[in-house]
């Protein structure tokens, strides 16, 4: 058994676990439906009364929560407790339409801290440990969330927040981080700078990262594990839920431990609605049992995942997600091909030659929908002959094809001309929807 935060919860059986979950759910759908109209009319549509839920085994007589219900009762429709007990307000901007504002008891900062301590624990931070929190502060909630879990174990916490990448290193180099926390994406620039101002990274105390707020290949983590000499952590979560720290990788690294004794998870067919088994990919879904003051229901995250039931090499006894490839709203179908931006990266870093920088860009060209793939070459390739580098195009092009089926167009473009990302990465431009 690995070092744990908290061991009482990590380490419950599954019985424990389910009676403890139950318990929560009877108590979360009582007060929902006392203290939230727009729920008591969804369940009241459904014929429902508090009393019909009696354990975690009947869950899914309860409604959906969906991003448009969200919208619907903008900003605070769906919040359980009066303002006066709100104690912080957070909000995404999300790529499309309202922000959705997410609000917290002074309860709720309490067991959020307390998650993110978990998560920080798992990847070996102490309270020796210094964590420099590169995750951006303010209504995102990946900088404020870490924050207060950093501080919880008792480390020494860095608000460095996103942004200004040299200063990053400095406080990298002179603070003696041995956690970062921060995007995959803005880790593997941080990498690049390092590199850029000659550093070598095995001089530095860095040991670990806790990387998450966007989908993220294996190839990614072996790219940055080896350009930031650290093990890569993969986190995940999101504002509606909590925030950062609704699951985390352990050393096994074999998926993330879902904190499930406040958040149940399922995984739904996002077409139909109906529950699947584990190990079987579809829509994530969350209930949270014990948020007071934004609990919600069944709530359709659109990340497609898998969930694994199987117990952990670390002992712990919740259930693991898998990362997430993408979220239903992120898959592109390009001439009927459905592909998550992931699908693509992980091919484009199999190959040798080339950069982990790359941008998707979709059109459609006479009622034809086209991709076009910008990669960056590496140095060694960008020096090399024009026609090793268009042979190498072309290796890339049928290399998709083969992989995914898709006709692409790759164009190579030389190092570093590929806009580098402080927070969550832009990794496509769809032309079809800005027409
Ligand atoms: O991104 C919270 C967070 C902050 C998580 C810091 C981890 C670290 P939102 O801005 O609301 O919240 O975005 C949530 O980001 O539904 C996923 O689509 C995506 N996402 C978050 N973590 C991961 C991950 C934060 N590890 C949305 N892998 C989620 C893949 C992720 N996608």
């Amino acid at each position: 058994m690995g070092l744990a935060w908290d061991y009482k919860h990590e380490f419950m059986s599954r019985d424990e676990l389910h009676a403890l979950q139950s318990e929560r759910l009877v108590k979360l759908v009582d007060r929902v439906y006392r203290n939230v109209p727009y729920y008591r009319a969804k369940m009241q549509e459904k014929g429902l009364l508090p009393g019909d839920i009696k354990s975690i085994d009947d869950l899914d007589k309860l409604p959906f929560t969906t991003k448009q219900d969200l919208r619907e009762t903008y900003p605070f429709g769906l919040f359980a407790v009066s303002m006066e007990d709100v104690v912080r307000t957070h909000a995404s901007s999300g790529t499309t339409g309202k922000q959705t504002v997410v609000g917290y008891t002074y309860n709720d900062i309490q067991l959020w801290a307390e998650l993110m301590a978990r998560c920080l624990t798992m990847a070996g931070a102490t309270k020796k440990s210094t964590i420099q929190v590169a995750y951006g502060y303010g209504l995102f909630t990946g900088g404020l969330g870490v924050h207060y879990g950093a501080e919880r174990i008792g480390a020494n916490t860095v608000p460095a927040s996103s942004g200004n990448t040299l200063r990053q290193i400095t406080m990298l180099k002179d603070f003696g981080a041995t956690h970062l926390c921060c995007t995959p994406s803005y880790a593997l620039y941080i990498a690049e700078c390092l590199e850029e101002q000659g550093i070598d990274v095995k001089d530095l105390p860095l040991q670990a990262g806790i990387f998450g707020a966007e989908p993220w290949t294996e190839q990614m983590r072996k790219e940055i594990e080896a350009r930031l000499d650290i093990k890569a952590y993969d986190i995940y979560g999101l504002s509606e839920i909590i925030g950062p720290g609704v699951a985390m990788e352990c050393e096994c690294q074999k998926g993330m431990h879902i904190m499930e004794d406040h958040f149940v998870p399922e995984i739904i067919n996002p077409d139909t609605g109906e529950v699947l088994p584990g190990n079987t990919q579809g829509e994530l879904v969350f209930t949270t049992l014990t948020k007071e003051a934004f609990p919600l229901i069944r709530y359709r995250t659109r990340d497609i995942s898998v969930l694994h039931y199987e117990q952990c090499g670390c002992g712990r006894t919740s259930v693991r997600m898998e990362k997430p490839c993408g979220r239903s709203d992120d898959m592109l179908i390009i001439r009927g091909v459905n592909v998550f931006p992931s699908q693509i990266e992980s091919v484009l870093l199999e190959m040798s030659n080339t950069a982990p920088h790359y941008l998707l860009v979709v059109d459609r060209i006479n009622n034809l929908d086209t991709l076009e793939i910008l990669v960056e070459m590496d140095e060694k390739m960008f020096s090399d002959e024009v026609k090793n580098v268009e042979k190498y195009g072309e290796m890339i092009r049928n290399r998709i094809e083969s992989v995914l089926g898709l006709n692409a167009k790759i164009t190579l473009v030389e190092p570093k001309t590929i806009q580098r990302s402080e927070g969550k990465a832009k990794r496509v431009i769809d032309k079809r929807k800005l027409s």
